[in-house]
């Protein structure tokens, strides 16, 4: 899909060189001004709108300390999860950055064709757009759609990116030209197809050398002048890593040994798998690839460069929650942090996204509502249309019941164990997929795939066609003939 363009080195040279650095984004700091009452929920109990500080990560996978995953470091994070209710078993609609988007902020289920709300077929109020016209003033920073123009009156001011294109025809070429890669060396590894640098590297500069410094910078400017304007806000904060490349400050490459990362620990395929499930060729557009991906070395250094980005994106979402509370803000604002759909880390011997298995659907999603339950974590199958009603009503807002194909979770953020919807549903190209408390069940036209979450919890085995399951494929193809309404309580 992408028009190739070669560069050479003199050329990625001179871009890695051009780094921006807008220091005038930072505005002057407000003092500790305004009192907030204590009690936040009385403030929303009485009428006065929360703020919304809604945060996505792109391609971050339950890879997160709050989440078990202990390899990685995860601090801030995991003290908002803390906070707050964690989902642990959260799903997103497709696999893939745009449509994962567009149902998160619409509540309306796509499918991998639908990369921008230009693409759905019904009408709809995107979360922003609805929450701005119930007097939220509402901002983007950074990735959140996809594409920055994509429903550009979702937004009170214009959408803000310190990388003003994003990938599309020609652009490549002159990606880096805002420091994507801003290690020198990186311009000796460059892929002759795509005119990419490598699919990660460690550079010996400040955060703000690369995109997430510069969102987490902006989002600080916007909480400080936002609190002088005295207006309910929905602040959406959008970071580009860990999505490849796997580019992040020495630093965060520094916080983890190399010979101490660890592997996948099911380097092959399932068996009985699908040939329409397979891996992402996504990671090969880099260089540094190519004849490498099976390789001990690969597989350690790929998990280092993806640690390090969740450690780099970590920090600098720390810095946001910690300018929320100098603010004030902390006690009357509702924080949502996502990652747009899951990752293969070399699970299966694949890196990347883009089919049904577990690895690439299920997404780590949290919330933190004051007032609410602290540490409260929730094993409900929930998935990114319940997002959209979830912030209406922990807003006190209609929600658009014609419109969004999704349930409020909020009953969960006070009683986890609540008996809960039994499916959520995904679907990536000619796959249509269901999740039940127990198994994963994916249908094509000509194959379909079972795994047995319980017994095989990753995924090595498709049992689809084994005699005794015959009932238990029979039920969830009806599951998905039936649809999402079946699946609610
Ligand atoms: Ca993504």
């Amino acid at each position: 899909m992408y028009n190739l363009i070669r560069i050479n080195r003199r050329q990625f040279l001179k871009h890695t060189s051009m780094l921006t650095f807008s220091a005038g984004l930072l505005g002057n700091r407000f003092g500790q001004a305004a009192d907030i009452v204590s009690s936040s929920k009385l403030k929303i109990q009485s009428g006065q709108k929360p703020n919304i500080l809604f945060i996505s990560v792109d391609d971050l996978r339950i890879q997160l300390g709050c989440y078990g995953h202990t390899e990685t470091i995860s601090p801030n994070i995991d003290r908002l999860a803390s906070e707050g209710t964690l989902f642990n078993r959260a799903y997103c609609q497709v696999p893939v950055c745009g449509p994962s988007r567009v149902s998160a902020m619409t509540g309306i289920r796509t499918n991998s064709n639908q990369w921008y709300t230009s693409n759905l077929s019904q009408s709809f109020k995107s979360l922003p757009q609805y929450f701005k016209d119930y007097g939220y003033h509402s901002i983007s920073n950074g990735k959140i759609y996809h594409h920055m123009h994509d429903d550009e009156n979702s937004w009170s001011e214009k959408p803000w990116r310190s990388v003003p294109i994003y990938h599309g025809p020609g652009d490549w070429a002159k990606y880096n030209t805002y420091g994507l890669w801003n290690n020198p060396d990186s311009a000796n590894y460059i892929n002759s197809s795509s005119g990419r640098g490598p699919y990660c590297e460690s550079a010996d500069v400040p955060d703000n050398a690369y995109q997430d410094g510069k969102v987490a910078q902006k989002t600080i400017a916007d909480l400080r002048r936002l609190k002088k304007k005295g207006k309910p806000f929905f602040l959406a904060c959008g970071f580009w890593r860990p999505h490849l490349p796997f580019n992040a400050p020495k630093k965060y490459w520094d916080m983890y040994r190399r010979e101490d990362i660890d592997m996948a620990p099911n380097r092959f395929k399932p068996s009985n798998l699908p040939s329409a499930c397979g891996d992402s060729g996504e990671i090969n557009q880099y260089a540094r690839v190519a004849g490498r991906k099976s390789t001990d070395e690969f597989h350690r250094e790929a998990r280092h460069g993806y640690y390090a980005c969740v450690s780099y994106v970590d920090a600098q979402i720390g810095k946001i929650l910690a300018e929320l509370k100098s603010q004030g803000l902390a006690d009357n604002t509702i924080v949502i942090l996502w990652g747009d759909h899951g990752w293969h880390l070399g699970e299966h011997d694949f890196w990347g996204k883009h089919n049904t298995l577990n690895n690439a659907l299920q997404v780590p999603m949290l919330i933190r509502v004051p007032g609410y339950k602290k540490n409260n974590k929730t094993n409900a199958l929930v998935e990114f249309v319940d997002i959209y009603p979830s912030l209406c009503q922990l807003a006190g807002i209609p929600i658009p019941r014609e419109q969004v194909q999704g349930t409020s979770f909020v009953p969960l953020l006070s009683n986890p164990d609540l008996k809960w919807k039994s499916a959520v549903f995904s679907t990536y190209g000619g796959a249509k997929a269901v999740k039940t408390d127990r198994y994963l069940y994916s249908e094509w036209s000509n194959a379909r795939m079972l795994f047995d979450h319980t017994n095989d919890p990753y995924e090595n085995a498709n049992i689809a066609e084994l005699p005794e399951n015959a009932q238990v494929v029979a039920q969830m193809s009806q599951m998905l003939k039936d649809g999402w309404t079946s699946s609610l309580i």
